[in-house]
């Protein structure tokens, strides 16, 4: 390691002094100004993840969801996914290290980790449309340079399209081409092979109104827009030219504050969706005639494509073991939905997209989706082959047909994350194909009415979940009192959890009535 070199150029990125962060479930995220010199040291993991894998390693620069002030990174393991554990805490050891520390850091991760130094290293950028996220950006490259990484600046992406090039990459292109373009040919021609047997449904062209929380979902859907089939009439709105990124709008803002982004306006029935501001979320909604409002959020998007998986499972006559893997979050509904009406297994997993993403693994085809409307379909690769072959193979026409679906939905899916366009595209395609309006998918169960709400605490460690962040084991007694309190309303669950984001602890509490969950919900931030 050339460290004279490291050395100079930290020198370039010097650390607030006193400042610590944490690589947390989304890797760093802070005020834009306090992140230049972790851009530079993730530069600088990045070059070792590469060496120690001997794969392309991604780095993205977002905040998602976070006011456009602050910023992000993350980064991306070689088939697309997050970044394993032992390296978060690498990521943590080094941001917060003094100058002269890092030296040693480096030395110690590469020993632990049996880093070949000689190997080559080969580096994915990619960023968001934040003011911050080109400066930033720059910064990561100076990290990877000064170790002597090769890398690829993708420059304007969504988080999604990076996870799916470096697995591309690292797949020798078996996933797909690794450039935007061969994201949008590979999406659109799955999409138009999918699509294509719907036009029988008699409603020729759909058209559905997104609102891109005036970030980078805009810009890559108006660029996909040219391949995509004509039966889809997509209309952009807040696409960040007039307005600042996720300002009252976006997929957050949609589900937390269960109202329409400002910037879109609905006409009765009309179907709409949201993305977050880096497209890896998702969430639909519409207002009735008597002007409510109604959210499809992740958990109904999970329904929907389980149940049209599952359909087509039947149909190949192929015993293929799906699951669909939730959090704490999931409304009752939707679980009891899946469980009982369906037959469908469901797991639970803490929150975080790993968490979900590891557990999904373990299936044939593990379906997974946050409330919040993160999530994708994995299928393993025995499952893959096999839906491949009937697809090509089979001589029973309707079993082949269904075969070839399933094969298009493996190709439309983003398999490395959650991304709002690959969703969006297998939700349409469902959606024309079943026929379905958006009031008939979200009639398919009725969601527990909830409400969630944060709490400010001196300090939100005290609370230790387990469970899958179900229950609380610390505090002593605050699960007791939780138990006690619901006991005292129909159909009525409620969680503390510490964020994993923000300085805050959630409470999150549902029950039969809307007047029951906005009841448990405050007495329980009472009790923490
Ligand atoms: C992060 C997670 C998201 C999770 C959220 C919870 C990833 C890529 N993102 O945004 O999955 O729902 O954190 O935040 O893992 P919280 O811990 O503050 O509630
Ligand atoms: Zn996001």
């Amino acid at each position: 390691m050339d460290f004279e070199k490291v050395a100079k150029y930290s020198a370039l990125h010097p650390k607030p002094a006193g400042l610590t962060l944490q690589y947390g479930t989304a890797g760093f995220r802070s005020k834009a100004e306090h992140l230049d010199h972790i851009m530079y040291r993730m530069g600088l993991l990045a070059v070792l993840r590469s060496k120690k894998t001997k794969s392309t390693i991604g780095v993205m620069v977002t905040a998602s969801h976070n006011p456009e002030e602050d910023n992000g990174v993350k980064l991306v393991d070689p088939l697309g996914e997050m970044l394993i554990s032992a390296w978060e805490e690498y990521a943590t050891c080094l941001t917060n290290a003094e100058e002269q520390e890092i030296q040693n850091i480096l030395t110690e991760i590469c020993q632990k980790e049996a880093v070949n130094l000689h190997q080559d290293a080969s580096i994915f950028i990619g960023r968001d449309t934040r003011p911050s996220s080109e400066k930033l950006s720059q910064s990561v490259i100076d990290g990877v340079s000064s170790l002597g990484g090769q890398y690829h600046d993708y420059g304007l992406v969504t988080t999604p399209q990076l996870h799916y090039m470096v697995c591309c990459q690292n797949t020798q292109e078996h996933y797909g081409k690794a450039t935007v373009e061969g994201y949008y040919q590979k999406l659109s021609k799955a999409f138009g092979e999918l699509t294509k047997q719907a036009s029988s449904c008699g409603d020729d062209q759909r058209s559905l109104k997104i609102d891109c929380a005036n970030g980078i979902g805009a810009l890559k859907l108006k660029e996909m827009e040219r391949y995509l089939p004509k039966k889809l009439l997509i209309h952009v709105y807040n696409d960040g030219i007039k307005e600042k990124l996720n300002h009252l709008c976006g997929a957050d803002f949609v589900k937390v504050y269960q109202k329409p982004p400002l910037g879109l306006e609905i006409k009765p029935n009309e179907r709409c969706c949201s993305f977050d501001g880096d497209a890896d979320r998702i969430v639909y909604y519409y207002n009735d005639t008597a002007g409510h409002f109604h959210l499809l959020d992740g958990d109904k998007i999970a329904t929907l494509i389980s149940t049209f998986i599952k359909e087509l499972l039947t149909k190949i006559g192929k015993t293929l073991e799906m699951a669909v893997v939730q959090t704490a979050y999931a409304n009752g509904s939707s679980t009891r939905y899946l469980e009982e009406t369906m037959k469908v297994p469901v797991h639970c997993t803490k929150t975080g997209v790993k968490h979900l993403h590891h557990k999904a693994q373990e299936f044939d085809i593990g379906v997974y989706f946050e409330a919040n409307g993160h999530g994708t379909v994995l299928f393993s690769k025995a499952a893959e082959e096999k839906i491949r072959q009937l697809a090509k193979e089979e001589k029973d026409n309707q079993k082949r047909e269904a075969a070839k679906m399933l094969e298009n939905i493996i190709d439309l899916i983003n398999q490395t994350v959650g991304d709002a366009i690959s969703d969006m595209l297998v939700i349409e395609a469902i959606l024309a194909l079943k026929g379905l309006t958006v009031q008939q998918w979200d009639a398919i169960y009725e969601d527990l009415p909830n409400r969630q709400l944060k709490v400010k605490v001196a300090d939100r460690r005290v609370i230790d979940t387990t469970a899958a962040e179900t229950r609380a084991v610390t505090p002593p007694g605050l699960q007791e009192k939780i138990d006690e309190l619901v006991k005292k309303y129909r159909l009525s669950r409620a969680f503390v959890r510490p964020s994993g984001t923000e300085d805050v602890v959630r409470v999150y509490a549902e029950a039969d009535t809307q007047v029951s969950a906005e009841t448990i919900c405050p007495y329980s931030s009472c009790i923490v």
